[in-house]
């Protein structure tokens, strides 16, 4: 009898933990994964970064095709597309009214075409939600720099926020190279990246344009979602969706999230599928593995984030079919793996529920609905659930959600299975920190470990903000596959004797002693993995001849080096060198040039 009405008691609601998300960045939360594309002149020039004055007469894609895109990127998951509508080159993919510097005045289409609206168009007949990339860095523009430009940028967000249907988010790329073209005077322009673009007034006008729109921002306004500190494709184990409002960040903050945050602005983790943002034919057979995909997905949408995983379009205007077979395999496993919750059928116990009510009781945690949870009392923020399955249960993956429209909460948990009788410890397999204890939960946690016969598993949360609530659980049994992903087959090139030196005017020379006459056609360049102190900026190659000379072979800049540390390729016509001196005027800080590995390359014979 007093059970009976102690389940039928009224309970009180638990009290939201603030700060608390908005129904919109809910929404975006749980698209999960959504694609980025880069595509613009970069694209023809094989760079990362367009200076300003590349030829818009490159563009003359023979197959584009943005259906293609829309359905590539819907068979790997994608739930939206983000296309870089203007990247730092200032070339335009729709054509503005604002700039010649765009589509207008390319061959393609006679100047008539549009991309944006090509991809608008294909996003909406494939149920894909739609997106814009529009650089505030613009290295074509003369004015940027000063507050002309400011207006010519906000004048291009309105044309992009209200010709094109409704726009689910806004990326504001914060690079800032500081040189460029800039109409032709060749120079570096600093900005303040604060109050430079008058975010304060833009943010306003945006949701006037686009109520639903999440901001993506890495200036200093915070917006609706955070950059996570790297474009390497995983963000912080511990990942509080909270930051501050003051604006104050750095990479830390970024890539673990602020705990005691004021303002919530999850993590959104973004990566490319091949090394670059942007098409190069070198990178052809170096597309992510689908062991690499995996483990992005379970340290981004399995560590409280988003995944916005960028395709690159070839010259041709389509998504290479390496990289949409790949995502496409990459998505099947994703819903191989988590087709079956096998915590179905058990029975499921805490070692506290909310008032004893069953509105909070632990099967909340297995009704599959979100919006039902398991609670504790106010005063309890350490508590344990226990999930006994009918049977002893092959498993391998664990997920748990906490409910997050009343805000994160859980600081701390651990996580055991009971086999043969005994209790192990399960830690995560792509843990960073093997002695840490297991932290935050946040929408979307997901553990992956060895595959055990399990016959119980155990949540411990350990301490928690407030009360925890958990809203569901899950129990997967995912398909073997080679999870150790291969970062890198690169042979390290120690076969050369490499010294540096001081050079007349510039900063650093690296000298690479080819031990004799060589042919050679390009170098490779990995910059440190470790930091960014020390890294090069910029580049001039020379060539040593036989007889002592210097010939210059090759010139440019390491754009985005510093966000995504990768492999640099330099190509060059082939010559016979015995020697070859890297140059570089503008190192990121420190004095001395820093690299963890360099390679010369011979012609394929
Ligand atoms: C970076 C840019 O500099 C890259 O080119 C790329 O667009 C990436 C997504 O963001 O900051």
């Amino acid at each position: 009898m007093m059970l009976a009405l102690n389940l039928n008691a009224k309970v009180n609601e638990p009290q939201a933990v603030m700060p608390v998300p908005s129904e919109k960045q809910i929404r975006l939360q749980d698209m999960e994964m959504y694609a980025f594309i880069h595509y613009s002149l970069n694209t023809y020039t094989n760079q990362e970064w367009g200076y300003g004055n590349e030829d818009p007469a490159l563009f003359n894609p023979a197959k584009l095709d943005a259906r293609q895109w829309a359905r590539t990127c819907k068979n790997a998951g994608m739930k939206g597309i983000i296309f870089t509508a203007k990247h730092h080159c200032g070339f335009c993919m729709w054509p503005s009214e604002y700039t010649d510097y765009s589509v207008k005045s390319s061959p393609w289409k006679d100047g008539k075409g549009d991309v944006v609206r090509e991809l608008a168009d294909a996003c909406r007949e494939e149920g894909l939600k739609f997106a814009v990339y529009l650089s505030p860095w613009d290295r074509n523009h003369p004015e940027y720099g000063r507050a002309e430009y400011v207006t010519y940028f906000h004048n291009q967000l309105e044309e992009l926020l209200t010709n094109y249907g409704e726009i689910f988010e806004v990326w504001f790329d914060g690079a800032n190279g500081g040189n460029g073209w800039y109409g032709g005077a060749n120079e570096t322009r600093q900005i303040d990246r604060k109050t430079y673009y008058r975010w304060k007034d833009l943010f306003p006008r945006i949701l006037e344009w686009q109520p639903e729109c999440c901001i993506w921002n890495d200036g200093s306004e915070p917006g609706d979602l955070r950059w996570v500190g790297t474009e390497a494709g995983y963000v912080g184990e511990t990942n509080w969706s909270l930051m501050k409002s003051s604006g104050e960040r750095n990479r830390n903050m970024l890539h673990f999230g602020v705990e005691n945050g004021d303002v919530w602005v999850p993590g959104e983790t973004n990566t490319s599928i091949r090394p670059g943002w942007f098409y190069h034919d070198s990178e052809n057979g170096r597309v992510k593995s689908l062991a690499q995909l995996m483990k992005t997905y379970y340290r981004s949408v399995g560590r409280n984030s988003t995944l916005l995983l960028n395709f690159p379009v070839n010259k041709d205007g389509l998504i290479p079919q390496e990289d949409s077979i790949r995502a496409a395999a990459f998505y099947k496993m994703v819903k191989e793996t988590f087709k079956q919750n096998l915590i179905k059928g058990a029975k499921i116990s805490a070692s506290n529920v909310r008032g004893g009510s069953r509105t909070y009781s632990a099967k909340k945690v297995a009704d599959g609905k979100q919006k039902t949870y398991w609670a504790t009392d106010d005063s309890v923020k350490s508590a344990s659930i226990t999930i006994e399955l009918k049977s002893p249960t092959r498993v391998n993956r664990f997920l748990v959600s906490e409910y997050i429209p009343l805000g994160q909460r859980v600081k701390k948990f651990s996580l055991e299975a009971m086999t043969d009788g005994k209790w192990i410890e399960l830690k995560d397999d792509f843990t960073e920190n093997p002695d840490m204890t297991m932290s935050t939960i946040g929408r979307k946690r997901i553990i992956c470990f060895p595959t055990i016969e399990a016959e119980k598993i155990r949540l411990n949360i350990i301490d928690a903000k407030a009360c925890p609530l958990i809203s569901e659980i899950g129990l997967y049994l995912a398909p073997e596959i080679d999870t150790e992903a291969r970062e890198s087959t690169e042979k390290k090139s120690s076969a050369y004797r490499i010294s540096f030196k001081k050079t007349g005017g510039v900063a650093e020379s690296m000298f690479i002693d080819l031990g004799g006459a060589k042919e050679v056609c390009g170098l490779r360049f990995l910059p440190h993995q470790k930091n960014r102190e020390g890294t090069p900026l910029d580049y001039i190659v020379y060539g040593r001849t036989s007889d002592g000379s210097w010939k210059e072979v090759a010139k440019g800049e390491f754009s985005n080096i510093i966000n995504n540390p990768i492999w640099q390729d330099i190509a060059f016509e082939t010559g016979i060198f015995n020697m070859i001196r890297l140059d570089c005027n503008r190192i990121s800080s420190g004095k001395r040039m820093a690299y963890d590995d360099v390679e010369v390359v011979t012609p394929k014979r």
